[in-house]
Formats: C-alpha cells, structure tokens, sequence
C-alpha cells in the first residue's frame, strides 16, 4: 500500500504500554485519514456515554495521505477525541512538526489510551516509546513546556503539549504546537490534561512511502514554489487572515459585544493593517510558502501570534480595541492553551449576563486588564474561574434567567468570529458544522454577501453550505493539508487528486473524495445522535438573540433586520433534504446505506429508531 504506513501506534497511559498494529487498505480508501480515521476508531471503540475527560476516552492524532508529503501545506494534523465541552465527537487541525516525524516514525494514527498515575510525557522514535515524568513541567505554560522539550531533544522534534488549561480541564482547552499554532476547539487539550498527558514528541527517520516518488517530488516543489508565488503576487499573507476584520466591520458582521453588535468605529485600530504595522516576526506551519502567522509584541512585551478570530473574539466581541492588549489577551491564551475563540465568547457572554441582571460580578465590555486575571483564574480553574473554565452554555445553565438565549454557541462550542444576526447561510454552517459552531466546516458568508441576496433563504444557500463543508470540512480534513491555499489563493482544488494519486498510486477523481466526505459527516453526526438520544432539529438551531428583533441592529447596513425563525427552519429542510438526513436531522437508513454506512448505523438503530 502507497500513500498510508499502513500502522497505527496505541499508547496507553495506565499501564504504559504500547504497541503497533496495522490496518486494511479497504479501511484507508473507505475513510483516508485524519479526520476520516478519527471519527471511525471513536466510534468503534468509545462505549456511548463514557466521561469525556475519564480514562475511558481516547485521544487520536491522525494524518493523511498526503500531510508530510513536500506539496503546498501539508503540514497540519488532526487531534480528535470525545468532546468535554460538547459531549459529541470533537476535533481540530493544527500546523506541527509531528505531521512529519509521525509520519517519518511509520505511522498514519496514533491513539492515546487509558490515564497516566502521574503527570508524563511521551517520546516517540520510530518504533521505540518511551514514557517520562513530566513532573518539572506540569503546571508551565505550552511556550515553557515547548523550550524545555525542544532543549532536552533538539528542535527538529515534533511537539503536542497542553498548557495550565488543559491540565485543568478547562473544557476549551486546545493542543499547542510549534510556535503559535493550536488546535483541538472541542476540548482536546483538556482530554490530554484528563490523561496525566502533558507532551507527546516524535521523531521518525523513515520514509513516506509515496507511488510516484519522482513525479511528486517534481509536482510538489513546482507548486511550493507557485503558491509562495500567487501569495506575492496577492499580497495576502501581509494580513493574512486579518484582512477580512475590515471587511466585516463594514459589511455589518464583525462581533462585537458578545455580538449584540455587528460593527464598531474602533474596529480600524485592530485591523489587519494596523497588525501588518506592529508586525515583529512571521510564522508558519512545515512546508508552507504562504505563511500566515503574524505576531506583535504584546502589552506586557511578549510576542504573540494573531489570527482573525483571535483578535475579533478577544478584540472587538469584548470591546478591547488596544491591539497590545488584544495581543496580551491571545499570548494568554496560547501560553495557558485555551482556544481564544471560546475563551473570547466566554468572557463576552459573562460580561453580557453581568450587564442583564443574570448573575452579579465585577466584569465589563472593555476591561483588559480584568479580562486577562479571568482568563488566569479560568485556566487554574480558581475563584470565579471555575464557572469560566465551563465555557458558555454551562455557565447559561446556571445562570438561568434566559441566559441561554444570548449565550453565542451551537451545541456547547462557541461561534467563531462571525456575527450572522442577519446572515441566513452563515448561520446555517455554524448550525450544522459537524462539531458546534465552527467555522472551518463552511465559510459561505463571502459568497453569501457578495453574491447573493442577503435576506434571502433559498435552497441554493443549502446547497452552498454541503458544497463547503465537503470541501472544508471533508477533504482538508481527511488529506490533510491546509485549505488556505485554495480558499485565499484560489489554488485549483484539481492539484488535490494529483497529489494523492501520485502518492497512493490509486485514480480518484475530486468526485470520488464527495462520498467519503459525506460518510464523515453522516458517522460524525451518528456520534451525537448517539449520545444524544433526545436528538430533534433545534440542536441545529443558532442561539434565539439572532432571531429576536429587540436585538436588531438600530442603525448601519442591517438596522431593524434580523434572522427569522420560520424561514431559518425551512432553510434547514432544505439542508436535510440535500443530504438525506431526516426532518430530526438524522440520516435515513438509506442514505447510511449509499454511504456504506449500513453497520454503524444498524448499532445506532439499538439506540434510536431510524427513518428510510
Ligand atoms: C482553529 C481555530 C482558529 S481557525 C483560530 S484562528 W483561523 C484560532 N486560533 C487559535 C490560536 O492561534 N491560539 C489559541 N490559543 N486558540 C486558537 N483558537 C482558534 O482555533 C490555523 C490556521 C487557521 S487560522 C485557519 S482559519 C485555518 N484552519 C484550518 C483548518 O481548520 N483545517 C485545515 N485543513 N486547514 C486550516 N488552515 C488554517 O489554519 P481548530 P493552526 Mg487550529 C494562535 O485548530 O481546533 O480547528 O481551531 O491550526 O495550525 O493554528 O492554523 O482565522
Ligand atoms: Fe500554516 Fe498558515 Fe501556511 Fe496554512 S497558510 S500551512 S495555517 S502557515
């Protein structure tokens, strides 16, 4: 077999043991990789209603065919487990090292397993595992942890390593890698902190065994160079993601104010251009010629690593307009390993609940300094960071006086940086983005803006939405490599097929890659409906502030506009009828069945009844 090692390594914790075992070509073309292989071992060997941050989870790390490989960014990997903070599966994408070197190790997955007795971190060397104590860097920051490692091993290592907030079950905790790259939204870096876990490094000296070693090498160094090109030609890294705040400012979409607001006249003093000014160094993930991570020198002098959405859900959702200060907010952050998305929407959906009359505290739109000492008490999970550290849905929970309604979440995870009050697609993605309100499943809102009605809810924004998340939230996912290429470049998605028929050998065509997209969403949404029995449309419904004209914009482009609740709900028939999930939003026994489904969703059938 081309393309895939063909291994797996399973760790496990409790009883320190590990051992390699392989897997059948039948499951590498059924599921390919990353997230493909993720969602299918979680579901075969996570029992349903298992603790998430209990031993019984597990955590997996999984590349695909092409990550590692010498092509346009390929060197991301996916992190997956049950979630903590949605109780579903969950998972994220972040730029490593370890892409290579597991890979280099001889393995496409690995799976972390059972729970450490004391704090430990693990090394990988091509077939050797070797458990530590990790005794002098528990309770450090991930930039601390990150040196300590890289000084003991050298810096060629790859690194996966959680802060002080995964080490306290903060349910946002993320996974950090090298530099400012993070991933796991969901919770992952709090299910490594639920397994004693504090590091995995890996360091492998094989080769990747690719078909057409020659053609890829000749294809893959072409196109590095081409898209380092088109991104000079573009101009797009010297913003990078931050190009699009300015854009959503003006076109009444920005957060602002646990999005109770869409635009700011402020928004400019944290901008891209303003960030490209105080830029101090870049960054970027292995093999990559458009590097897109911009960092400043934050308020307290440390550099910090900015994104869009770490500035829009840190910056203007919290009404903190001094870029330092967003920039302090962001180090934080990555040092305690929080993801800024849903630490920002925390924050944001306290002070609101603070402003409503829910619940009493000390904490306002626009207060760095008291934001900052919120994220230290939430990420050691002390005083009032206890409550933080749940993330908004819980803390609505107990707030009660209708506080869920303004709480900015689909099914337990935050929504990331766009503020669809008045923008049906979009609100449609963060509904029914596999894993909660994310928006690497679907980013439909600039075709949605600039080229169609916005107040409209036709059947062809449905079909948008399943356009994208096949793209985004399936191929990226389960290749793995980084979609910034086709979606900010316009990098043809045709380079895609070449790559993985030169490496696997195989002729796939972009269509063959739809259905094992559509596969993954079916069986990612089957892990839900699975610990969800209860399941109905409403889970896939955005937070009721959206739908509530009393929270229409009062001036600017959507003064007195806002989403309506009938025409939304038809919207999502059309998605469902699109994909062949029921009017629950559960696929039918049919549609398990054309996606080679039939068995998994035959278990779920003991669980729940289907629908043909
Ligand atoms: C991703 C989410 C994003 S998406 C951002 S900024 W973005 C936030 N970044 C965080 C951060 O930084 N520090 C932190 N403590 N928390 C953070 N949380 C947020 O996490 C990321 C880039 C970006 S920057 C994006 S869109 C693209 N995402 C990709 C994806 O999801 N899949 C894929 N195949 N390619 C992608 N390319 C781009 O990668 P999650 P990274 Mg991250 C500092 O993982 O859980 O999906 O959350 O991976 O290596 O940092 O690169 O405007
Ligand atoms: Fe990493 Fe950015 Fe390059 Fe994508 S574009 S591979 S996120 S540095």
């Amino acid at each position: 077999m081309y393309g895939w090692t063909g291994k797996i390594l399973r760790i496990n914790l409790s009883s320190k043991t590990y051992r390699q075992e392989t897997y059948a070509e039948e499951f590498a073309h059924k599921w390919v990789g990353g997230r493909g292989f993720a969602v299918k071992i979680l579901w075969d060997e996570l029992k349903p209603g298992i603790d998430p941050l209990g031993p019984e989870n597990k955590l997996i790390v999984a590349v695909g065919p092409i990550a590692g490989i010498p092509a346009p960014n390929t060197g991301k990997t996916v992190v997956a487990a049950k979630s903590p903070l949605t109780g579903g599966y969950g998972d994220g994408n972040l730029g490593s090292r370890v892409t290579i070197q597991l890979r280099k190790a001889g393995y496409d997955v690995l799976i972390i397993e059972g729970k450490a007795e004391n704090p430990t971190y693990v090394t990988i060397e091509d077939d050797k595992v070797a458990f530590h104590s990790a005794a002098e860097i528990w309770g450090k920051g991930s930039y601390d942890t990150m040196d300590w490692l890289y000084a003991k091993y050298g810096r060629s290592i790859g690194i996966l390593t959680i802060g002080q907030g995964g080490e306290n079950l903060v349910r946002y905790a993320i996974i950090r890698s090298m530099e400012g790259r993070a991933g796991g939204r969901p919770g992952m870096g709090a299910v490594m902190g639920s397994k004693n876990l504090k590091a995995i490094v890996v360091k492998g000296t094989k080769n990747i065994p690719v078909a057409d070693e020659e053609a890829i090498k000749k294809i893959g160094t072409d196109d590095l160079r081409q898209v380092g090109k088109i991104d000079k030609e573009t101009g797009w890294s010297i913003q990078s993601t931050t190009g699009v705040l300015a854009w959503c400012n003006e076109v009444a979409a920005l957060p602002v104010r646990n999005m109770r607001k869409t635009f700011h006249p402020d928004a400019w003093r944290i901008d891209g251009e303003r960030l490209n000014e105080a830029r101090v160094a870049t960054y970027g993930c292995p093999n990559c010629t458009m590097r897109c991570g911009i960092t400043i020198l934050d308020k307290e002098g440390h550099e910090a690593e900015m994104d869009y959405e770490n500035i829009g859900m840190l910056g203007s959702d919290l009404e903190i307009f001094e870029l330092a200060q967003v920039g302090s907010l962001n180090f934080l952050c990555d040092d305690f390993g929080l993801d800024t998305i849903s630490a920002g929407g925390t924050l944001a959906f306290y002070a609101d609940a603070i402003d409503q009359g829910a619940v009493e505290g000390d904490f306002k739109f626009g207060d760095a300094e008291r934001a900052k000492e919120l994220l230290r008490l939430a990420a050691h999970r002390e005083g009032v960071g206890e409550l933080l550290a749940e993330g908004s849905l819980r803390m609505a929970r107990r707030f009660g006086h209708n506080s869920e309604d303004y709480a900015m979440q689909v099914k337990g995870l935050e929504i990331s940086a766009y503020n669809c009050k008045f923008i049906p697609g979009m609100a449609l993605a963060f509904g029914t983005s596999a894993i909660g309100a994310h928006h690497k499943e679907s980013w439909v809102i600039t075709y949605e803006i600039n080229e169609t009605p916005r107040d409209s809810y036709g059947r062809e924004k449905a079909q948008k939405v399943i356009e994208l998340q096949r793209i985004r939230g399936g191929l990226f996912e389960f290749i793995v490599a980084c979609r910034f290429p086709w979606v900010e470049l316009g990098w043809d998605l045709e380079h895609y097929p070449v790559y993985f028929n030169k490496i696997t050998g195989l002729d796939w065509q972009l269509e063959d890659f739809w259905q094992v997209s559509d596969r993954i969403y079916a069986l990612i949404r089957a892990h839900f409906v699975r610990e969800f029995p209860d399941w109905d449309r409403t889970r896939d419904y955005p937070p009721r502030v959206w739908f509530d004209p009393a929270n229409a914009d009062k001036e600017g482009p959507i003064a007195g506009k806002i989403l309506d609740i009938n025409k939304y709900d038809e919207l999502l028939a059309h998605y469902y009828d699109l994909r062949g999930w029921d009017d629950r939003g559960i696929p039918t026994r049919r549609t398990a069945e054309k996606l080679g489904l039939s068995e998994e969703f035959a278990a779920l059938e003991k669980i729940i009844k289907l629908k043909d």
